[in-house]
């Protein structure tokens, strides 16, 4: 990056401040490890990649041919975990006249048997964080009241997989770099004030928060790391920035954590022993010189040990620890140091939210001093427009790799999007390889698809097409048949969850059941726009609520039954491999959840639904829906 004259301003004013603890040549998150024993704060220098001496075996890419090593030994230990957490979930979610724990137990002695959970968690911004957090929140069995009748609790640790995307990112991050903390944990001032949604990314923290930093310091707080990073010899792009903002919102440590790295995430010790699903994230590769993302965009995936894809184009993955590095061909040349430190934590949840690099943009909107806004504007206009939306990856750890194939083979700098650029907003890709096996997956869509913010389908449609071209992209990924938006809208298919794929014969290869489980107001109105920049503090906990309420359908009172109908979408594929009858009361929830095949394209009205739960809390009675009905939304058409 060349200094412009306000950058030179802005460094030159700034270096009146002392220097930022933490974000370039100074080890105080290593004062913090010992201290908060939270995560790990391991990079060797703050922000900036450093070079170290290689380990005795040196660094290599691997083939998409199969899971990691790592990852498959890492699931030997999840899979006795899920199993009991399982047995515990089944002990609130009933289905009568069946004992789904005494199943388990019986057809668990070969344990590809049991069911395989993944959660998918979509972007959207903040909408997406809050609406995703209150479905982790009620699936998540350390919840207070979330193991009551009726209720979800559990279903987080009985999953081996959870998938987030741009602001699902930001969720799952969240709960990963803070020890995967419970969403009640972050909501709280009393626990370190971690999400301060009031205090914009424009301002920095303030109030209750974990530190108080006035906007000129925060500032130059995120200046001086990124210019650590240039410095050292490696492009920035305003991703950095965004990604170092991010930090300070969701990790909750001095500076937002600039010692924090992804793959820290793999060393922490209740991940080693498989206490919690795995964490996924997901990026698009973006073509050199291409602005718009295609559907058949090559989507890469950040797992705590690797970074890389399986799409046929790449077809490789990349120790995420030695990012960084200048990999040829897949190896590091004989000459070439190893680097660490390149897959800063904030760097990586930024790179899937890519999009919102357009947000820092709008710092001229707000009320900081005009000097701040000046210098910053000008930093971000100098790296250029057309990498505004883009995280450079540069060394290209995929250069020269799959020449035949590989869009970035021989470009020396990866450029990367957001994961939800290419309209597969909710992260189903690492979900659907086959290598993984997962038998149902939670979609969660906070999608802003319809003038009004809310979901209509399409990025179940996205993925569906993907899936559908087998000689090329999709690569033996199998997807179950969804619908158009039109029909989406016009059967209220977004306006209650609907299971898609239940009959698994009738897809093209073997795919997950799955649960879309879309944004719809229960109790406040969650459409946020995507560009909303502050939440107050209420507004954030009734949107968590709200998507509290989506998952459990309002804690099973919009339907006493569903609680047993996620068990039953649970079980199913389980069901076939051990040619189990299907218990009657999940023969029901089928002919209820499940998408029948029918479509309706007429022309939809305009989608506006309105809250299901009166303010007073209490469910609607079905009068009362069926005059929303006919206010223009297709609602409850099959309960
Ligand atoms: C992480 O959380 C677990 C479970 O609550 C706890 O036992 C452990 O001590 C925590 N680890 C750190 C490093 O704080
Ligand atoms: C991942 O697996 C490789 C090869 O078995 C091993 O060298 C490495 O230590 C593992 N990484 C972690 C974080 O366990
Ligand atoms: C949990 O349930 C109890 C008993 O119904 C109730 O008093 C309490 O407010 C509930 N807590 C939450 C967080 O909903
Ligand atoms: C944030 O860190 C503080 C210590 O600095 C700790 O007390 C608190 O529990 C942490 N909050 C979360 C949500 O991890
Ligand atoms: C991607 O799709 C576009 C059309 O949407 C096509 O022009 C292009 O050749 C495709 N690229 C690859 C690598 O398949
Ligand atoms: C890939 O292309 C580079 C540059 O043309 C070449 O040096 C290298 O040998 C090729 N790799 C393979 C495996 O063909
Ligand atoms: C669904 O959303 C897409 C944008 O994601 C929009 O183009 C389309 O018009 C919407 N269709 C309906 C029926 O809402
Ligand atoms: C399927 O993928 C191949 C290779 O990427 C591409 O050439 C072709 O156009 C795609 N077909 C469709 C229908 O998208
Ligand atoms: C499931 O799909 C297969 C293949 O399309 C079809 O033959 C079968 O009738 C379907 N079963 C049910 C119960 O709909
Ligand atoms: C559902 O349960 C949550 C958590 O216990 C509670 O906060 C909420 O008020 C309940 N909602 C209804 C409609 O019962
Ligand atoms: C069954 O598969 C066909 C062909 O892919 C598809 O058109 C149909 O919608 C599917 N039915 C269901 C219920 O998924
Ligand atoms: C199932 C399938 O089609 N797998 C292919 C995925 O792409 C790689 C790389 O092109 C092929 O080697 C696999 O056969």
């Amino acid at each position: 990056m060349k200094p412009t004259v306000a950058a030179i301003a802005l460094t030159g004013f700034l270096s009146g401040v002392t220097a930022a603890p933490g974000a370039h040549g100074e080890k105080i998150e290593n004062i913090d490890k010992f201290v908060l024993e939270r995560a790990l704060p391991n990079a060797p220098d703050g922000y900036t990649p450093s070079t170290v001496s290689c380990p005795a075996s040196r660094p290599t890419l691997r083939s998409a041919s199969g899971l990691s090593s790592n990852e498959t030994s890492w699931l030997k230990s999840r899979r006795s975990k899920t199993q009991s957490a399982l047995k515990e979930f089944f002990g609130h979610v009933t289905i009568s006249n069946f004992d789904a724990a005494g199943y388990l137990d019986k057809v668990s002695s070969n344990t590809s048997n049991l069911p395989n959970i993944g959660i998918a968690v979509s972007g959207g911004g903040y909408r997406a964080l809050m609406n995703g957090a209150g479905a982790i929140k009620a699936f998540d069995s350390r919840t207070e009241n979330s193991t009551s009748e009726g209720q979800l609790g559990g279903l987080l640790q009985s999953a081996t997989y959870l998938a987030g995307l741009s602001g699902g990112g930001w969720l799952v991050g969240s709960i990963y770099l803070n020890n995967f903390t419970t969403i009640s944990a972050l909501q709280t001032p009393e626990k370190g004030g971690v999400w301060q949604f009031q205090n914009s990314i424009f301002e920095g923290p303030d109030g209750d928060s974990i530190q108080i930093l006035d906007s000129a310091s925060y500032y130059k707080h995120l200046h001086s790391a990124v210019s650590g990073k240039s410095d050292a010899g490696y492009q920035t792009s305003i991703t950095d920035y965004w990604g170092r903002a991010l930090s300070y919102q969701l990790i909750n440590a001095t500076d937002g954590g600039p010692s924090y790295t992804w793959s820290s995430i793999a060393l922490t010790d209740s991940f080693k022993e498989a206490e919690m699903p795995m964490p996924l994230l997901v990026s698009d590769g973006r073509y050199p010189d291409e602005l718009v993302i295609s559907s058949n965009a090559t989507v890469y995936e950040f797992t705590p040990w690797e970074f890389g894809t399986f799409d046929p184009t790449v077809y490789g993955f990349a120790p995420l620890e030695y990012l960084g590095s200048k990999f040829v061909g897949g190896s590091i040349p004989k000459n070439e140091s190893c680097v660490r430190g390149f897959d800063n934590a904030g760097f990586v949840m930024g790179t899937s939210s890519s999009l919102f690099n357009q947000f820092l943009l709008q710092v001229d909107d707000t009320s900081l001093p005009g000097f701040l806004k000046t210098a910053f504007t000008d930093i971000l206009e100098n790296i250029g427009e057309d990498k505004d939306d883009i995280a450079v990856y540069e060394p290209n750890p995929f250069y020269q790799w799959a020449n035949e194939t590989s869009p970035a083979a021989h470009q020396k700098e990866l450029d990367m999007v957001d994961g939800g650029e290419d309209l597969q907003n909710i992260p189903l890709h690492p979900l659907i390889q086959p290598e993984r096996n997962v038998d149902v997956i939670f979609a969660v869509d906070s999608s802003a698809d319809t003038d009004f913010s809310w979901p209509n389908g399409t990025a179940l449609v996205a993925t569906y097409e993907r899936s559908l071209n087998s000689t090329g992209i999709s690569n033996g990924t199998a997807f179950p048949a969804i619908p158009d938006q039109t029909t989406f809208v016009n059967n209220g298919l977004n306006t209650r969850p609907t299971f898609f794929g239940c009959n698994s014969t009738n897809t093209t290869g073997p795919a997950p059941l799955v649960v879309y489980l879309p944004n719809y107001p229960y109790v406040s109105y969650s459409n946020w726009s995507t560009f909303q920049p502050s939440y107050e503090i209420s507004e954030r906990d009734d949107t968590i609520l709200n998507g509290y309420h989506v998952v459990t359908m309002a804690n099973s009172t919009r339907d006493s039954n569903w609680s047993t109908c996620v068990g039953c979408a649970i079980l199913s594929r389980s069901f076939e491999r051990t040619n189990t009858q299907v218990p009657d009361a999940c023969t029901q929830c089928f002919e209820k959840y499940c998408w029948d095949g029918s479509t309706n394209t007429s022309s939809p009205s305009a989608y506006e639904p309105v809250t299901v739960l009166d303010s007073a809390g209490s469910a609607m009675s079905p009068a009362m829906v069926t005059s929303v009905v006919a206010a223009g939304v297709a609602l409850f058409t099959l309960l």
